[in-house]
């Protein structure tokens, strides 16, 4: 078992609420790996401080540093961490078993989009909805990725009814699918062990919870809905996630999205017609 010296020399940049981050905190609750967390806030635009650039030159969280090393990417962290702390695996040993995995992570790393269309058009469109034009503009034009602010733009302007939005609610569907017939063969998403596939979702589902958006698999996907059941008893849901997540944001998130729901089930409808 890994212990707290092993681990010593483990720094994390992170952010409460990011969904990225809580998947590489979850990674390191399981395997029992401590490490120093240097909170980025993001709303406040620390991703963007020159330094923290000098990190991850992409400007978002999470970034690792190992001994000095500097790893981004919160999939490739999670890989490298079960690969320099083999002990407690997150990977099957054979390489078939790895591969299987990788094909989950490769998959949810292009999920993630979705996810934070989700929350965009919901709760931060909602937030930003109360300032004037002029200072919504501000929110976009800052984002110096040009693909990214033009989805921003869209996401703020149109709302539940942008094609993005139907777009994000398709591939979530055909996920969720994709998970349900896997899980009709094994306990966890790459077999019958706890792995990085499953690490890379949990915090996902979490997100779309606190956006009111659990109705998106419930009923139509037993089985996912029992994997997420599962996966949320394990006790790096708690260390990794919910331990971060201040009860203002789970109300304001509440508050803002439960309203929505009925319009989110009517794009979803549309978009898995
Ligand atoms: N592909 C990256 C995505 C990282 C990412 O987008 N992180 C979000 C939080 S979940 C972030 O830092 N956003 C800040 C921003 O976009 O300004 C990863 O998996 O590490």
């Amino acid at each position: 078992m890994n212990t707290s010296s092993e681990a010593a020399g483990l720094v994390l940049y992170h952010a409460d609420t990011a969904v990225c981050a809580a998947k590489v905190r979850m990674a390191l609750a399981e395997k029992g790996l401590s490490f120093e967390g240097r909170m980025v806030n993001l709303h406040k635009g620390e991703q963007f401080d020159p330094d923290y650039m000098k990190l991850n030159p992409n400007a978002v969280v999470p970034t690792l540093l190992h001994d000095g090393a500097v790893i981004t990417e919160s999939t490739v962290i999670n890989e490298y961490l079960d690969d320099a702390f083999p002990s407690r695996p997150l990977r099957p040993a054979d390489a078939l078993g790895r591969a299987r995995v990788h094909l989950w992570t490769k998959k949810e790393d292009t999920i993630h989009d979705t996810i934070n269309t989700m929350t965009a058009s919901i709760v931060f469109r909602h937030d930003l909805m109360q300032k004037t034009p002029e200072e919504r503009v501000k929110r976009y034009a800052g984002i110096p990725d040009p693909a990214k602010r033009e989805k921003w733009r869209r996401m703020l302007e149109e709302g539940l009814e942008s094609a993005i939005v139907t777009d994000a609610l398709y591939k979530l569907a055909k996920h969720f699918s994709d998970m349900e017939k896997a899980l009709g063969k094994s306990a966890w998403l790459a077999g019958d062990a706890f792995t990085l596939a499953d690490v890379g979702l949990v915090s996902f589902f979490y997100r779309l919870e606190m956006l009111a958006c659990e109705g998106l698999w419930r009923e139509r996907f037993p089985a996912v809905t029992d994997w997420y059941a599962r996966a949320k008893a394990r006790p790096s849901f708690k260390a990794a996630i919910l331990d971060y997540i201040p009860q203002a944001a789970l109300d304001n998130y509440e508050r803002i999205s439960r309203p929505l729901w009925p319009r989110v089930a009517q794009a979803n409808a549309k978009a898995t017609a």
